[in-house]
């Protein structure tokens, strides 16, 4: 008898969520748990049941761009696949966005909508970036107070209907960088009626089949730099969904994200209208981008969560020497520090959540505005870090299957590849932190938060991993302060050790509180595994700074190629 293995299968993904149930029952009051239970069950049956079979069998197609017809007409239409026409329709109906609009539950409506982004990530092949895109744009404009922009679109972007609804863009990313976006070089020129046109290449203009976009750009005569940068709306619903003045050049060639249909872009005069103002565009779209950070990192959380599903039901199926995967002490070992990764980065954003929505109700102290804006780019970029290392460990974890295509695995690792590229790289988020802390006191707050979290926990079994958060921040905020007394260069050098130093000790205390409320509640020890599991797989990763190795070293990499 020939031998067949038997695929990895996956069940109702919220049913089979302990840690996402667990969680919603700790912080959800009982009436608003009882409530949207029933459409996070639903979520999570299409997301392990018809929606994951179709991205299975969909696998093999890609967005195409048809630039002209045949009669020699530019159209630039984009066709997206099936599954991303199935995904906007579900995304739409379910609320993804709009549920955080409609703010049913108060603050906690973002936990609400969170949760189904959650749970519809993974089987949406990142149908959540154009969601991530248009819940910015919605902040963006509500931040703006422009009424007319906000009574336009909003409505539209917020929509549950899929013939009402828009998605948007965010055109940030030039060719001359998506990092320091003050050196854009497109150009907003206002013509004899007032109104302005822009004139430029938007270089990565993630899916371009949006209806509306937020665009920066220089108003003419404005000075160079950010400062002299403007948010504009550009409406993009035109006939066809093609907007004169639009050109999609090509789509982009990824390693991942590619059923995204990820478009260079020439603005050819398209009309367009300020958001806020004619200059301090980054400032106007900074709402978009912590929403669309938060978005990441949820979006890093589900792809581990996914991932893990895959590796336990294939460890179940899979045998090998005699037992199957599940009973192997050393595979059981590995899935457990890939778990707890996972259960950190899942604490850690749901906590950024939390705070989101308690920022739009009106209810946030100073202080937790201060562990927010802080909060979003450690979170964001110390679990897309840990989604890259965890997804490569789960390909491994199938053996050689995790390496072929048509297993749908290796498309987990390809797409969380982008997750600490885009919206801010590790490096230059890991120094919008650094910027935060040195500026407002916000490190303070975030130790705070932490002793919080850490008081009147007596589980004698948490002590070393309370010990280690507590540890890794008091490390953190000495060396800060030594190196910024000290050594500036040594201090921008140790950024992002530091950064995720305080990634991790916040998703440990996080872990911790949450273990001793699992054992007194639920009477469950897997939380406190968790948090005992992501302590031994290291949190401080913060080492004195070594100018001359480090020197030593850049001179490799400044050397001249050899002729
Ligand atoms: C499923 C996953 C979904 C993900 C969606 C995927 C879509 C992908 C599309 C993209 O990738 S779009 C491109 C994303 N690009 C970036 O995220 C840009 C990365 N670069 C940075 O973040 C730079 O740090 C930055 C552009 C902000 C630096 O520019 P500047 O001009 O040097 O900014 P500066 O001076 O730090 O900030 C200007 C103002 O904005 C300041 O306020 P004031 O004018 O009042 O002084 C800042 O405080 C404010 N600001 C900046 N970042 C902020 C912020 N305010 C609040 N929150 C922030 N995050």
């Amino acid at each position: 008898m020939a031998f067949y293995q038997d695929p990895p299968s996956l069940g109702n993904q919220y049913d089979d969520d302990r840690v996402l149930r667990s969680y919603l029952a700790r912080v959800l009051p009982r009436e608003v748990a009882a409530s949207i239970t029933p459409s996070l069950r639903e979520m999570g049956e299409l997301a392990g049941g018809r929606l994951y079979r179709l991205q299975l069998a969909d696998r093999e197609n890609e967005p195409e761009l048809t630039s002209w017809d045949p009669w020699g007409k530019r159209v630039d239409r984009v066709e997206v696949t099936q599954l991303w026409k199935e995904a906007a329709r579900i995304a739409c109906e379910h609320g993804v966005v709009a549920t955080a609009y409609e703010r049913a539950h108060g603050a906690f409506s973002r936990v609400h909508q969170f949760a189904l982004a959650y749970l519809f990530d993974a089987s949406s092949d990142v149908y959540t970036c154009p969601l991530a895109m248009t819940d910015g744009a919605a902040r963006a404009l509500l931040a703006s107070d422009n009424r007319a922009l906000i009574d336009r679109a909003v409505p539209r972007l917020t929509s549950r209907d899929p013939a009402r609804a828009w998605t948007s863009g965010q055109w940030m990313t030039e060719r001359t960088g998506g990092s320091d976006v003050g050196r854009s070089e497109t150009a907003a020129r206002p013509g004899p009626d007032g109104a302005y046109r822009l004139y430029g290449t938007k270089w990565f203009a993630s899916a371009a089949t949006s209806e509306m976009a937020l665009a920066l750009a220089r108003p003419e005569g404005n000075p160079e730099g950010s400062r002299g940068l403007a948010l504009f709306y550009v409406e993009l619903a035109g006939e066809e969904g093609r907007r004169e003045g639009v050109l999609l050049n090509r789509l982009k060639d990824k390693l991942g994200t590619r059923k995204v249909p990820t478009a260079e872009i020439t603005l050819d005069g398209v009309l367009a209208a300020p958001v806020a103002g004619l200059t301090n565009g980054v400032r106007a779209i900074a709402p978009m981008l912590n929403v669309t950070r938060t978005w990441n990192a949820i979006a890093a959380v589900a792809g581990m969560r996914r991932g893990l599903a895959l590796a336990r039901s294939y460890a179940q199926r899979r045998a090998l020497f005699g037992a199957t995967l599940a009973e192997k002490p050393l595979h059981m070992d590995t899935l457990a520090e890939l778990q707890a990764e996972f259960e950190g980065a899942f604490h850690l954003t749901f906590r950024a959540i939390e705070l989101l929505g308690r920022e739009e109700t009106g209810s946030l102290t100073e202080s937790e505005a201060k562990l927010l804006r802080l909060m979003i780019p450690i979170a964001k970029l110390t679990t897309a870090k840990q989604a890259v290392s965890v997804l490569s460990e789960v390909l491994e974890a199938f053996g050689g299957a995790g390496y072929i295509e048509d297993t749908g695995l290796p498309r987990l690792l390809r797409d969380a590849q982008v997750l600490p590229i885009w919206e801010g790289t590790t490096n230059v988020l890991a120094l919008d932190a650094l910027r935060v802390i040195l500026k407002d006191g916000s490190l303070d707050i975030l130790a705070a938060e932490v002793a919080r979290l850490l008081t009147g926990v007596v589980e004698p079994k948490l002590a070393e991993a309370e010990t280690a958060a507590s540890r890794a921040v008091s490390h953190a905020r000495a060396w800060i302060k030594e190196m910024a007394a000290t050594d500036r260069p040594g201090l921008e050098a140790g950024a992002r050790r530091v950064a995720i130093t305080l990634g991790r000790a916040l998703s440990l205390a996080l872990l911790v509180r949450h273990a001793a409320w699992a054992m007194d509640r639920e009477r469950s020890r897997a939380a406190l595994a968790a948090a005992i599991q992501f302590e031994r797989n290291g949190v401080d990763c913060i080492r004195d700074h070594d100018p001359d190795t480090v020197e030593a070293l850049a001179e490799t990499t400044r050397q001249k190629p050899a002729t």
